[in-house]
């Protein structure tokens, strides 16, 4: 259970993560946990309240285990917001995600510990304009001397940037690269060499999309398409398609169109997925950045929120990826606001045709906006710059 032994002062430091209805949320912060600590050697505490989810998408995770070390990241079950901390138990650096509640005890032994932690709320990605005010902007606790501090993920110099591990592009470069590996890789899958030559599409989405239109595009469509979608995803459509109950090894061919079901995949392998096909449908956030590291066309199906304020969201975001100086990328915005319900059309087929026919384009476009976002450098280095500061001003007053 201990610590590997870290030869300097790397600081400590905590997560709190609830994975609420998806995975996404400790996608992200199992990611970050990570990076953090095989980068730059940060001993981090990742408090989860759900280890069944966790499990999915790391197969190494114990669900029975309250305290277990996976990856030299300490993982704690993080079962009720009861209990009392000691000073010595709190991290350096102190990350609560989505504004979740710490628990009340852990708070107050945060503002007694000396010197105090450095407290961030790590917000979700929107690429609307108004984040850029936000980041870093201080929050203070309405009864302790503590403070806290925004940090939200961007598309722009002026945030935080995105999660991006060092060497994720040589890796995919050199998969990318190697067809055989990629055979190799969809071959575990069922995909077999002549799927090789279709359109390869992976298909990640929420119950509500119009999958059902768009599997009988591609089945009635003129270009072979291999569509692999993860077990659980769109099970309605994807049963309806097969005549059948869906289970991974599932599959089923009409038409031009081959539909195999996937299992839940684990991390590293949904990122191979990505790389390998030449069309990505992701969602909510996590699988929605790892699209664009692939650097291949994808469709987002942004997570609903009320009031429509997913489409807000989705149409900034279109904005600045698919924007009007790329006229090219009409397509694109016009497909994505139809998945995404933001924009009625009367036809799925031709909407899709006009997609397909500007893949090209959009291909070139996705590995021009992957350079324009790694210029921002990664979130996880951001955030410990960011902390670097915040506790050099603190042991430094003006
Ligand atoms: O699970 P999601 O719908 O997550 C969402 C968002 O994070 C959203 O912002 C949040 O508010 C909501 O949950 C509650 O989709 P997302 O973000 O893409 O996360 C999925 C994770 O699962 C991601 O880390 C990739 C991973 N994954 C695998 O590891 N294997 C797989 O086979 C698949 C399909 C996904």
């Amino acid at each position: 259970m201990s610590f590997p032994a870290a030869s300097h002062t790397a600081p400590t430091l905590a997560i709190f993560c609830k994975v609420v209805d998806n995975y996404g949320d400790i996608g992200i912060c199992w990611r970050l946990a990570r990076q953090l600590w095989r980068e730059h050697e940060v001993r981090v505490t990742l408090w989860v309240d759900d280890l069944v989810s966790f499990r999915r998408i790391c197969p190494a995770v114990d669900v029975a285990a309250e305290a277990q070390q996976v990856d030299g990241v300490l993982v704690r079950h993080w079962r009720s917001q009861e209990g009392s901390f000691a000073p010595g138990e709190v991290a350096d650096i102190v990350i609560e995600f989505f504004a979740v509640d710490i628990p009340p005890g852990y708070v107050e032994a945060m503002a007694r510990r000396t010197p105090r932690p450095v407290w961030f709320n790590l917000e979700g990605l929107t690429a609307e304009e108004w984040v850029e005010g936000c980041h870093r902007l201080p929050s203070m606790h309405p009864r302790l001397k503590l403070t806290k501090h925004f940090f939200f993920p961007g598309f722009t110099a002026q945030t935080g940037g995105l999660l991006h591990e060092a060497g994720l592009g040589q890796e995919r470069a050199a998969f990318q690269g190697d067809r055989a590996a990629m055979a190799a890789f969809l071959g575990r899958f069922g995909v077999d060499a002549a799927e090789m030559d279709a359109l390869k599409v992976s298909l990640f989405c929420y119950p509500h999309a119009p999958v059902d239109a768009l599997l009988r595009s591609w089945a009635e469509g003129g270009r072979p398409v291999t569509c692999l979608v993860p077990e659980g995803v769109a099970p309605a459509s994807v049963e309806a398609f097969l005549g059948a109950g869906a289970r991974a090894g599932s599959t089923a061919t009409r038409g031009a169109l081959t539909l195999r079901v996937l299992p839940f995949v684990p991390q590293p392998d949904y990122d191979r997925l990505l790389w390998a096909c030449d069309l990505n449908f992701v969602r909510g956030e996590d699988s929605f950045v790892r699209a664009q590291w692939a650097g291949r066309p994808f469709v987002w199906h942004i997570y609903p929120q009320d009031e429509g304020l997913h489409h807000k969201k989705l149409r900034a975001f279109l904005g600045r990826y698919a924007a009007s100086e790329h006229g090219e990328l009409d397509a694109l915005a016009r497909f994505s606001l139809a998945w995404n319900g933001a924009i009625d059309i009367d036809s799925m087929a031709a909407a899709w045709a006009d997609l397909q026919a500007a893949l090209p384009r959009i291909a070139i476009r996705a590995e021009e906006w992957r350079d324009d976002m790694l210029a921002h450098g990664d979130l996880t280095t951001n955030l410990l710059e960011f902390a670097r500061a915040l506790r050099l001003a603190a042991e430094n007053p003006v």
